[in-house]
């Protein structure tokens, strides 16, 4: 029965959390909720970095009727002093009397030292409960604070055969209206949306979030290795971070994009000239992207794939076929034996409009930052 009462007010403090999707970035989304004789007497959220975490509103609303509490929480309580004190304090000064975390804080600065810290002063600590749940609100949080990388999705919009693009480079559109307002709200969670300059040529996307309310617009990353790029493009000049990313060789004659106020980075070229993609995910996960979110052609995604830098694959198959000359999804070369099949996992498979969703787990995959 208790069993019972615990997860439920878990899975609140999951749905309280859900609510800092689009805004905590690169802070992690928590929830937190109090109880105490069986009354709900507090619901926190954290909304946005530097602002109050989850405990500290949730505490906020309690009052005096924190004391003695249950205390649910999606992750272990900060122990630092960040851009604000440590909730492990707070939840002891407010008197509590139980704590579940679901999950552990992966941050080098916390990392159990909260759930310590609750421990001493006497409090019940339960760990573990509705933990993926607890996981799945911040996979690139957890991924940046264990390995230095973001985690990175990429979105495909794909014909029934395969095909992102006709012969000619023509793609607008593949997938319906619905389909296309669901890629916003991924766009608007990510810390980053990440293309190529190929795509940018082609198509001139915004490659902005345009949900409504929600004001943080997420970096918008071109690779251009040759400066391809035309300076006037979109996604260069709309509102928002922007970081072009080419090779240390080119960033002399990048002057035309600082001039416009776009930031340039020069990675080391490798063998071949292109932008070292491992490199690039390391530099972003310094920069605190948390998700990246991939809107590319089938070089850049078949790079990424073959490097072993993807994540999750989030792909929409419209009901149509665009036959043999189109473009495929992934340019990966030397694929010749069905023992060289990339593998992955299939988690979630909807309608959205008329078109398919489905989401793949990347299972061969490399997180060595
Ligand atoms: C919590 N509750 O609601 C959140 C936590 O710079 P600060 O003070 O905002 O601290 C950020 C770190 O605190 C973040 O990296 C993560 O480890 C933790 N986030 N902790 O107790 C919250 N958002
Ligand atoms: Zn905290």
């Amino acid at each position: 029965m208790k069993k019972a009462i615990d997860k439920r007010y878990m899975a609140l403090a999951v749905r309280l959390a859900r609510r800092g999707l689009y805004s905590t970035p690169p802070n992690p989304r928590v929830g937190c909720v109090l109880v105490r004789d069986q009354q709900l007497v507090g619901e926190g959220w954290h909304k946005k970095t530097g602002g109050p975490h989850a405990e500290i509103m949730a505490l906020a609303e309690a009052g005096e009727q924190a004391r003695g509490a249950d205390v649910y929480l999606t992750l272990e309580p900060c122990s630092h002093h960040g851009q604000t004190p440590p909730c492990s304090q707070a939840l002891i000064a407010a008197g509590v009397a139980r704590v579940l975390v679901a999950q552990r804080d992966p941050n080098p600065q916390v990392d159990g030292r909260g759930i310590g810290d609750l421990e001493k002063a006497g409090i019940v600590v339960e760990t573990g409960l509705m933990a993926a749940a607890a996981e799945a609100l911040n996979p690139g949080f957890n991924k940046r604070m264990r390995s230095g990388l973001p985690f990175v999705r990429s979105k495909l919009a794909i014909s029934l055969d395969g095909r992102t693009a006709m012969a000619s480079g023509e793609s607008r559109w593949i997938t319906g209206t619905a389909a296309r307002e669901d890629v916003q709200r991924w766009r608007a969670q990510s810390c980053a949306v990440l293309s190529g300059s190929g795509t940018v040529i082609a198509d001139n996307p915004s490659l902005n979030q345009r949900l409504e309310g929600e004001e943080r617009q997420p970096l918008r990353v071109i690779v251009d290795s040759g400066l391809r790029v035309p300076v006037d493009a979109k996604c260069l000049n709309l509102d928002g971070p922007r970081l072009l990313v080419t090779t240390t060789d080119k960033i002399s004659l990048a002057g035309a994009y600082l001039d416009r106020g776009i930031e340039v980075l020069g990675l080391a070229p490798r063998p071949d000239g292109k932008v070292d993609l491992r490199q690039l995910m390391v530099e972003l996960g310094k920069r605190q992207i948390n998700e990246v979110m991939v809107e590319a052609g089938p070089l850049l995604n078949g790079a990424l794939l073959a490097a072993k830098l993807l994540d999750e694959l989030l792909v929409y198959q419209a009901s149509h076929v665009m036959g043999n000359d189109g473009r495929g999804m992934f340019t990966i070369p030397g694929l010749l034996k069905m023992d060289q099949r990339i593998q992955l996992e299939r988690r979630d498979l909807r309608i959205v409009g008329d078109d398919l969703r489905l989401i793949f787990t990347v299972s061969d995959k490399d997180d060595r930052g």
